[in-house]
């Protein structure tokens, strides 16, 4: 089941949540920076030891403090118009990061709107990729949530679902 909610990733108690993170895995702002705070500091010895990410890959650290029991770490590309292979690079955020949760055991899990913060990726079009993607994976998870931090991005999605 795919489901859409607004709120702040941490707080959910879920098999995992996934990090909008970048390639250096050592923390940064918007959601990565509250994952880290909430996690606490052992986050980031444990991503120190991975040692980075390339952009569309991801990686898989405990949640420590949080409630999630595991945190995926994905690196979004940075949007620079659309013609510098964005859209695979996104798509394949959310593969991997599915693959890594299946990979794990992971029933449910929760992801932010990869790259649509500071990374500037169109809000309309990283909806679409990351639900065409949920959709490939729905019957391999109990639950698969949107987790949107403000109630525009929510109706983003929920037009979306209500559409396609
Ligand atoms: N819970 C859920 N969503 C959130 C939260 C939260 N607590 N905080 C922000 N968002 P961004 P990016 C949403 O900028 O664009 C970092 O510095 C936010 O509204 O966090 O992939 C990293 O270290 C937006 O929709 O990630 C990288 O350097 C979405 O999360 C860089 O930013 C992603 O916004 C990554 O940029």
């Amino acid at each position: 089941m795919i489901r859409v909610v607004q709120g702040d990733i941490t707080n959910l108690h879920v098999g995992a949540i996934v990090n909008a993170a970048n390639t250096a895995l050592l923390g940064g702002g918007g959601v990565d920076g509250a994952i880290h705070r909430a996690a606490g500091p052992d986050l980031l010895t444990a991503c120190k030891k991975i040692g980075g990410c390339p952009t569309g890959e991801a990686r898989i650290t405990p949640g420590f403090e949080l409630a999630a029991k595991w945190v995926i770490h994905t690196v979004g590309p940075v949007w620079q118009g659309g013609a510098q292979g964005e859209a695979d690079l996104l798509e394949s955020c959310y593969t991997q990061s599915l693959d890594t949760a299946l990979d794990h055991g992971i029933r449910s899990i929760a992801f932010p709107g990869i790259s649509t913060g500071v990374y500037g990726y169109p809000k309309q079009e990283a909806a679409r990729i990351a639900l065409t993607v949920m959709r490939r994976y729905d019957d391999r998870f109990d639950e698969i949530i949107v987790c949107c931090f403000t109630s525009d991005d929510k109706a983003v999605y929920l037009a979306l679902l209500d559409t396609e």
